[in-house]
């Protein structure tokens, strides 16, 4: 099992945070979203991408490095070695092709097993502007039983097309992280 690591750069805590799920659910959509607030339609991830960002978290801050791991089928293989020192994680889906949710088990798995299984792991569907009304009212149902079934630390939903609710889970995920580690340090 893979320890997270944490690097002390003058009171800037550096952690790992694995994003991951199906390809097309719009991993790297949503992530260069959430890095230059543009919608820049990706092309499939050929093996990996990394995204660094600085949080604020209390008086603190979080330098979070994002590992976005292409979701084909074809990577799959190399992703437990990829995933491994991680202190948290997004799992992604496509809410116009629900299917990409019951695939996520699988990522989980892995994630767990090469990874402290105690980390926080947010479940995020995309493209929710997409899907009709009713539609998503459904995948929230859905997400709903399976951030419970799987003890999740929460679900969320957005639009790396529209740019809506991007900062929210990313947000939650880092201060899941800082109380996390501050509990450790103790
Ligand atoms: N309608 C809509 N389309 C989106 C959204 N986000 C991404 N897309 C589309 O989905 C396609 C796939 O997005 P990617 O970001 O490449 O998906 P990915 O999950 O990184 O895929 P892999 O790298 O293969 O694992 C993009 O070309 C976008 O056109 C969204 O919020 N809404
Ligand atoms: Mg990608």
């Amino acid at each position: 099992m893979g320890e997270s690591k944490f690097f002390v750069d003058s009171n800037i805590l550096t952690v790992k945070v694995i994003v991951a799920g199906p390809g097309g659910v719009g991993k790297t959509t949503l992530l260069k979203r959430y890095e230059t607030n543009n919608y820049i339609p990706a092309i499939s991830t050929i093996g990996i991408n990394f995204l660094v960002r600085d949080i604020e978290v209390g008086d603190s801050i979080l330098r979070i490095a994002y590992w976005d791991y292409a979701g084909e089928d074809r990577f799959k293989i190399l992703f437990p070695g990829y995933c491994q020192g991680s202190s948290g994680a997004i799992l992604a889906f496509d809410t116009s092709r629900m299917q990409t949710l019951s695939e996520l088990p699988e990522w989980l798995k892995v994630i767990r097993t090469h990874n402290d299984p105690e980390i926080p792991i947010i479940l995020l569907g995309n493209k929710i502007d997409a899907i009709s009304e009713e539609k998503r009212d459904l995948a929230r149902e859905s997400a709903n039983i399976f951030a419970k079934e799987f003890q999740l630390s929460g679900y969320y939903f957005c639009s790396a097309k529209e740019g809506d609710g991007i900062e929210a889970p990313f947000s939650h995920l880092g201060i899941l992280i800082s109380e996390r580690n501050k509990k450790r340090r103790k």
